[in-house]
């Protein structure tokens, strides 16, 4: 079903969540640095608005060609065109701008299984992400389906793959479902497709699936960890190498594939203003892997977030991974999208509102920015739906499996403005936990709209509270709710925990210029004032522990419909373009300021 079981014990332990026996193996972590051949480029491809192809009465998957005088077949690729991959459908070719249905992807690689299979290799095919669901065959015969748009997966072609050329086919369907994550509404492009890297991966036959090599919560020096092995040889001697702090450490994986690790290091420790990593090196007798690994801790302390034990102030700002108008996808532009943020002053990016790449995500690393990353529990989900939970969690576990071991990674995000009801509250309550459980060396949050004034005061309850060790409010006072009282005059009441100002925000258009006081104009005098009424409350808040506007540039957003706004919601501090608005130097100088 392309998600885990969820465990049943929630106990908070950074050991690995052994799989059930019928759930597809988690992916393997660190892709980059295996055995691969990238599948990358032009995959042929056809159209299917109704997902017709899909059902065994047509059966595109078949990949059949007529032979025959009196045989047809109502699909073919052969005459067909083809997409880019990565790459989302939509902005590819005019007539598939505003598609919300199916794709089919079909891409054909050469095979030596002999020689593979002589040397007891495994192939994999590894996804960065497809949305929204994808359904992949190979050589007609269906390897598997995966749900979510965001978070990588991956089947095994071993035992399928043949000798010589062999045809791999994914019907891609990004239709907004009711029982989806994110539901039918959200306030994006839903971009379509195959829109991250895909790759085949070789390994040994039992090979190193994950590991978790970071500092144990709340130490500076000691590494509490663990690698776990896959195949039919679990039992296998692993060794964990830092050349440069004399590092070389050999411990024993038990039947289940898991090594426990333990080991002290004077690491120089990755900060924004020094994001230093060190080569990892693991390895069994039969496999190696090998990454650049920070060393960090991130906590709570009351109500302040420290990084290495210092209280740090998040300059923030939040993200959509869209450039040009279509998904963002490779290094070049995650490089274009985090030095905007580097430009602004910023420390720290909200991941808006799903996992981005993985060329973001370590390119962040080397640059030292801290990242929130969410999982796209937005708004309307249908926590009724009994299937609501797993999915959620295999959502969770795919982000945190791929991106564990990077230092910029310091919060988890679990939800964004959900409305509370019973089902919600223990959903997400029961995720918090699950979050600590795949990984206790993170902190976990979520974002919430709110808070209402009474009076002067702001007062802010939501069950989900308890669960998070910060708290992410999304307030819009000066656009979407008018401000009751003097900025000044707010007075924040206390949640006994870190508050970050998660998004903050208001629309002008670039060029329109004007009165600071008519919201209606869409200039850019009020979006700037509006910043600047916003700093004059946040300046006061006393457990404000970071803040990030709403959002770096305007961006594609289908329920945009006002003229000025022409399909973008136009919040940007940045055109579509890249170009200034006023709002920007405000922004920057606020920084600026918190910097000296
Ligand atoms: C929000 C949402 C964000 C929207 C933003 C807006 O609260 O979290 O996804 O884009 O407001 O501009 O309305």
């Amino acid at each position: 079903q392309g998600y885990t079981a969820r465990p049943q014990d929630a106990a908070t332990t950074s050991a690995p969540v052994v799989e059930a026996a019928t759930a597809v193996p988690a992916p393997l972590t660190n892709v980059p640095a295996r055995q691969r051949r990238s599948l990358n480029g032009a995959w042929q491809a056809m159209v299917d608005a109704y997902g017709s192809g899909i059902g065994e009465w047509k059966a595109a998957w078949k990949d059949k060609t007529a032979t025959g005088k009196h045989d047809f077949y109502e699909y073919g690729f052969d005459d067909s065109f083809t997409l880019d991959v990565p790459g989302d459908f939509n902005t590819q070719r005019p007539e598939l701008t505003w598609l919300e249905g199916s794709v089919w992807y079909r891409k054909a690689f050469d095979y030596d299984r002999t020689v593979a299979s002589k040397n007891g290799r495994r192939l994999f095919v590894h996804f960065g992400g497809a949305n929204y669901q994808a359904d992949v065959f190979l050589n007609g015969e269906k390897l598997g389906s995966h749900e979510g748009g965001f978070t990588p997966f991956q089947f095994e072609l071993t035992d399928k793959v043949r000798d010589g050329e062999n045809r791999l086919m994914v019907h891609v369907n990004n239709e907004r479902r009711r029982d989806g994550i994110p539901a039918q509404g959200f306030d994006w492009f839903n971009y379509g497709g195959l829109t991250r890297d895909v790759d085949l991966v070789e390994t040994p036959a039992t090979y190193i699936q994950d590991y978790a090599i970071q500092l144990a919560p709340g130490s500076l020096n000691q590494v509490e960890g663990w690698v776990k092995l896959a195949g039919t040889a679990p039992r296998q001697p692993v060794r964990v190498r830092i050349a440069e702090l004399d590092v070389d450490v050999r411990v024993q994986a038990g039947a289940d594939g898991v090594a426990k690790l333990q080991f002290q290091a004077p690491f120089a420790l990755w900060s924004p203003t020094n994001p230093r990593l060190y080569r990892v090196a693991v390895s069994t007798p039969q496999d190696a892997v090998e990454e650049d690994i920070g060393f960090r801790s991130i906590a709570v302390r009351g109500d302040e977030i420290l990084l290495n034990g210092e209280p740090i102030f998040l300059r923030g700002v939040n993200l959509h991974e869209e450039i040009d108008s279509r998904r963002a996808h490779s290094q070049e532009d995650a490089q274009r999208l985090l030095e905007q943020a580097r430009q602004l002053g910023a420390n720290f990016i909200r991941l808006a509102h799903y996992p981005y790449s993985e060329h973001l995500v370590r390119l962040a690393d080397r640059m030292g920015l801290l990242l929130w990353q969410e999982i796209p529990v937005y708004q309307g989900i249908d926590f009724a739906d009994a299937d609501m939970r797993g999915k959620m969690e295999a959502m969770l576990a795919e982000m945190i499996g791929r991106d564990r071991n990077r230092a910029a990674v310091a919060l988890w995000g679990i939800a964004n403005e959900t409305a509370p009801s019973p089902e919600r509250n223990a959903a997400l309550a029961a995720l918090a936990q699950y979050s600590r459980q795949l990984d206790a060396t993170r902190l976990v949050s979520a974002a919430f709209y709110g808070p209402g004034f009474h009076g002067n005061t702001l007062a802010f309850a939501d069950p989900l509270i308890a669960s998070l060790d910060v708290v992410g409010v999304n307030e819009y006072f000066g656009w979407y709710t008018p401000w009751p009282v003097e900025p000044e005059q707010a007075e924040w009441k206390p949640f006994g925990k870190p508050l970050l100002i998660t998004e903050f925000g208001a629309e002008a258009r670039l060029g329109n210029r004007g009165a600071s006081d008519v919201a209606s104009a869409w200039n850019e005098e009020f979006q700037a004032e509006f910043y600047d009424k916003q700093l004059r409350m946040l300046r006061r808040i006393p457990f404000l522990r970071g803040v990030a506007p709403w959002v770096m540039s305007d961006f594609r957003s289908p329920v945009r419909l006002h003229p000025f706004q022409n399909g973008y919601n136009r919040k940007g501090l940045l055109s579509e373009h890249g170009e200034r608005k006023l709002a920007w130097q405000v922004i920057r100088n606020y920084y600026q300021e918190i910097e000296q």
